[in-house]
């Protein structure tokens, strides 16, 4: 399946309908009055965070959204019918830009997020709502309110906690599949992830975090050498990023200290705020002999930027466990205590609030006790609510 993370939709509410001009024409009636109904409200769009859906495919295809129009009014008091309102599904982590200022119009973070895009228009008032005692025949009525038009960008930012960052090659995808049931393709050559991929680890006591594997990036990234930077808005919502350095780089010539200064300097091209993400920097294939040589070389000049390297070997499982240590530590420290959840309504202890001129009468020591019902009522309730 294609993946698509960005699209530009057109989206149009319906229109309101128009308002009647109508007069009541009965034997024996003799001038009616108006009777124009009202047109009826346009349809509006709505967009829903769903946890189901993964790209925004369905856009590509499908890039003119319109909910329908309302219907005009009609005569003998006819209201016409509301627009059917536009529901459309996009996957959890949608934002919603506006196409022309790029204004963030919403963030669709959470499942089933609702956002109301393009307000219908409101039904035009039928003749009948303009009668007066001076003005009994109105021969007009209100045209329907347009619709709103918007152009947006729907653009998807994965909700990962980790994002696996480093040059192709340097072993996210094989990190992933050794720590998740993600399966991406593995091979020996530079850009086998095209699309990046998502893993749910499940850590010790049932922690379980999630972690993006994201196509490799390359020196020049920012200026499109690659794959550019397309993917790393995947990244910009995580906590802590993994940076894999491919240790058995120097083989071919490369230095793992400056494979590290250029992904980094790329992350700060793209966006500081990225670039100051905690990171956690790993040294990769150390199953290899020349990397597990390289090792010691590259952990001393990390060291000398006060900066530690795991080692770790992705293929055979070497050093996994401090790796996960490591980023459960950042992931689960900056997770936010669990929102405090009322068990019961019970826990919430109502406060009788006294009316003023109650609470007055109290004040001035009248022993006098609300008899009616009514002012009963408030106590009744509070023992209800009572544990
Ligand atoms: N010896 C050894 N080989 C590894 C290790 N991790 C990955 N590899 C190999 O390195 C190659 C690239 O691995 P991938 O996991 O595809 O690398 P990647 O970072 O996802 O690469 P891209 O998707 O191209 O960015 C594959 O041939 C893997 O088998 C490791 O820990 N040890
Ligand atoms: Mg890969």
């Amino acid at each position: 399946m294609k993946f698509v993370d960005q699209v530009r939709v057109e989206m149009k509410a319906g229109d309101g309908g128009n308002g009647a001009v109508a007069f009541r024409r009965e034997k024996y009636v003799d001038k009616g009055g108006p009777s124009g109904g009202d047109g009826g409200k346009g349809g509006s769009i709505y967009l829903h965070a769903d946890s189901q859906l993964t790209t925004l495919l369905d856009y590509r295809f499908n890039q003119h959204q319109r909910a329908q129009n309302g219907g005009h009014g009609l005569g003998s008091d006819c209201n016409g019918k509301d627009g059917e309102d536009l529901h459309l599904k996009v996957p959890v982590g949608t934002l919603v830009l506006d196409d022309e200022t790029g204004e963030q119009l919403a963030d669709l973070s959470e499942a089933e997020q609702t956002f109301v895009v393009c307000k219908g228009g409101q039904g035009g008032l039928g003749n009948i709502n303009f009668a007066t005692s001076t003005r009994q025949t109105p021969r007009f009525a209100q045209d329907g309110k347009p619709g709103e038009k918007k152009t947006i960008t729907l653009e998807l930012k994965l909700l990962a906690d980790v994002g696996l960052i480093g040059f192709p090659n340097a072993g996210k995808s094989t990190l992933i599949s050794r720590i998740s049931r993600a399966r991406p393709k593995v091979a020996d050559y530079p850009f086998t992830t095209l699309v990046p991929n998502l893993g749910v680890v499940q850590y010790k006591d049932r922690l379980s975090f999630v972690v993006a594997d994201i196509p490799g990036l390359v020196e020049g990234a920012s200026d499109g050498v690659g794959l550019g930077h397309q993917f790393l808005r995947h990244v910009e919502r995580c906590r802590v990023l993994v940076h894999l350095v491919d240790l058995s780089a120097v083989t071919e010539g490369r230095v793992p200290l400056a494979d590290f200064d250029v992904i980094n300097e790329e992350l700060e091209k793209y966006s500081p705020t990225l670039a100051s993400k905690p990171q956690i920097v790993v040294a990769n294939k150390v199953d290899l002999p020349h990397a597990r040589e390289a090792l010691a070389g590259f952990q001393k000049s990390l060291a000398r930027r006060k900066l530690t390297a795991l080692p770790l070997s992705g293929a055979t499982g070497e050093g996994l466990g401090p790796v996960l240590d490591a980023v459960a530590k950042v992931v689960f420290a900056q997770k936010s205590a669990p929102a405090p959840r009322l068990k019961s309504r019970a826990k919430v202890k109502p406060q009788l609030i006294a009316e003023p001129a109650v609470a007055a009468k109290r004040a001035m020591g009248s022993k006098r006790k609300p008899s009616s019902s009514k002012a009963r009522r408030p106590a009744a309730k509070a023992r209800g609510a009572r544990p």
